[in-house]
């Protein structure tokens, strides 16, 4: 590392490990062709912790011709040299697990012990698709004649661009690169602007576990090229499939763009996830959940808890443990590691968070805890928030909040589902309850991928995640993930 990352308010000071000031493209370590970088803040500090190249069209075009050279040859390894190549890959991210969850907490704020957990859970997902790499075949089908024989095999869908968001720094890159490299794609990465550092570090270890050259390539770029970078993925005919995750209005441009080549389109957009809580249920733990669904990253994930649907019978006291618990969560330098709030990645966000909240508030709502921004620590702190009194008019109802915000709505059984599924996504929800006829009935009935049944954390490599709705196609993680970037192709062989 070279700097010194000095958190204010603080005596904490880190040295930043890792840290790369060039993008990866064909195995080399490249400035942007314009030769113009931009900075990484730390969002919890404000201050710089490095500098990459800010890449446009023509960079991109670059690494998408390193990709494909590359392909020509990574497609003949076999299943099990890839699976060798991704565990050796995990072996070095599981030595440079500290620095890594460092990095994480300078350039997304995430507090330590979270960054942690997201280290574990990001490499768990190249040691998973190590494994899974050598299970990707195809079947022999029962011919219905003696004279021929009908095979379908598994074949790679050949370069793919990967575009990744800034609350998961590594694990959104692994889950798909991972499932890639297996399959046999080879890969263009463009990582969220807030976040490249940890995509670089992915590619020096990558570089160090000796990735051949061109496989994983990093294409760095700022928030005003990244639309022409992402135009340049979708376009170029050397690239055969997206697999994107990030808000849904960037999703649905992605899928225009990449219409008239018909490529092969993965998407992980935005959720709105119901929460539900039956009178059955064991509160206690409910409210443990709610906390790890809501609270975790800051609320910044795609499968937290969006809505909090309480049976009316339970309701005040659900309000009262939820505030209780949350006014023991300590918010501050994710490097201190007492700390379980950190701050929301940029003021962007903090700014949308703060225009949901308002906007609630306008409308009616009632403030138990918080509803403005913690500006003592920095401007993208944002209080941890309880909204109750909420109606379907607010904003907070309809759309993906991405914040420390638990909006709260009294709700009879009845009308649990019917609220649940009212909203045009579809990735997660829960549901708290110890009723088992109907443990089976909401979780069939709920509209979304994924159910969580008296669990709010579900997230892991050997399962299947992804939604339905304007949530998202595709799924990554377990076999399904691989699916994603392979092919079937039928072999009929005749006149036997
Ligand atoms: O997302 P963007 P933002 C949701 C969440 C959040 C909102 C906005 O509700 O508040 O989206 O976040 C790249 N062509 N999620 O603005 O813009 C961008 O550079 C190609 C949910 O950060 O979608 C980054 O790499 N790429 C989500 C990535 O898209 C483009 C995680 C995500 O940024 C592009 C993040 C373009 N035209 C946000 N414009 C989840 N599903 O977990 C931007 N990008």
């Amino acid at each position: 590392g070279r700097i010194i990352l000095r958190q204010a308010h603080t005596t904490l000071e880190t040295r930043v490990p890792l840290l790369r000031d060039k993008a990866f493209i064909n195995g080399q370590w490249v400035a942007a062709a314009s030769g113009k970088n931009f900075d990484v803040i730390d969002p919890a500090s404000g201050r710089v912790v490095g500098s990459v190249p800010d890449m446009d069209a023509s960079d991109t075009t670059a690494a998408i011709q390193a990709a494909a050279d590359a392909f020509q040859t990574w497609k003949h390894t076999t299943a099990k040299e890839r699976s060798e190549y991704l565990r050796k890959w995990y072996d070095v991210l599981v030595k440079h697990h500290n620095d890594l969850a460092t990095l994480i907490t300078a350039e997304a704020g995430k507090p330590w012990k979270e960054a942690h957990g997201e280290v574990s859970y990001g490499n768990s997902f190249v040691e998973w698709f190590s494994e899974e790499a050598r299970r990707t075949h195809g079947e022999i089908l029962a011919s219905p004649t003696r004279t021929k024989e009908m095979i379908l095999i598994k074949q790679p869908i050949g370069v793919v661009a990967l575009i990744t968001p800034w609350n998961f720094p590594i694990a959104m890159i692994t889950r798909k690169a991972g499932a890639a490299l297996a399959a046999g794609c080879t890969c263009v990465v463009k990582p969220a602007e807030d976040t490249p550092l940890t995509a670089l570090a992915l590619a020096q270890l990558g570089e160090e576990a000796g990735l051949p050259k061109g496989v994983f390539n990093v294409v760095t770029s700022n928030r005003h090229h990244a639309p022409e970078v992402g135009k340049a993925l979708c376009e170029s005919p050397l690239v055969a499939g997206i697999s994107f995750t990030g808000s849904t209005a960037v999703g649905k441009l992605l899928y225009k763009q990449s219409s008239s080549g018909v490529k092969r389109l993965a998407l992980e957009l935005g959720g709105n996830a119901p929460f539900i809580v039956f009178s059955s249920a064991d509160i206690d733990k409910a409210v443990d959940g709610a906390i790890a669904s809501k609270f975790r990253n800051c609320g910044q994930t795609c499968v937290s808890a969006n809505r909090f649907l309480i049976q009316e019978e339970i309701f005040d006291v659900f309000v009262e443990k939820i505030c209780s618990k949350i006014n023991t969560l300590k918010m501050g330098y994710g490097m201190d590691h007492s700390i379980s709030l950190g701050p929301l990645i940029n003021t962007t966000q903090s700014h949308k968070v703060n225009t949901i909240v308002q906007d609630a508030i306008k409308k009616g709502a009632k403030v138990h805890l918080g509803a403005k921004p913690a500006s003592s620590l920095g401007e993208r702190f944002y209080e941890p928030t309880v909204l109750t009194n909420i109606n379907e008019s607010m904003m907070c109802y309809k759309e993906e909040i991405f914040g420390p915000v638990a909006v709260c709505i009294r709700q009879t059984e009845e009308e649990a589902m019917t609220i649940a599924n009212n909203t045009r996504q579809g990735l997660a929800g829960y549901f708290f309850s110890n009723d088992i006829p109907q443990l089976w009935r909401v979780a069939k009935e709920l509209a979304v991928g994924m159910v969580g049944i008296n669990e709010g954390m579900i997230s892991t490599a050997e399962a299947a995640f992804g939604g339905i709705k304007e949530s998202g196609i595709g799924r990554e993680g377990s076999h399904h993930g691989i699916d994603e970037f392979t092919y079937t192709k039928y072999m009929c062989f005749g006149n036997l």
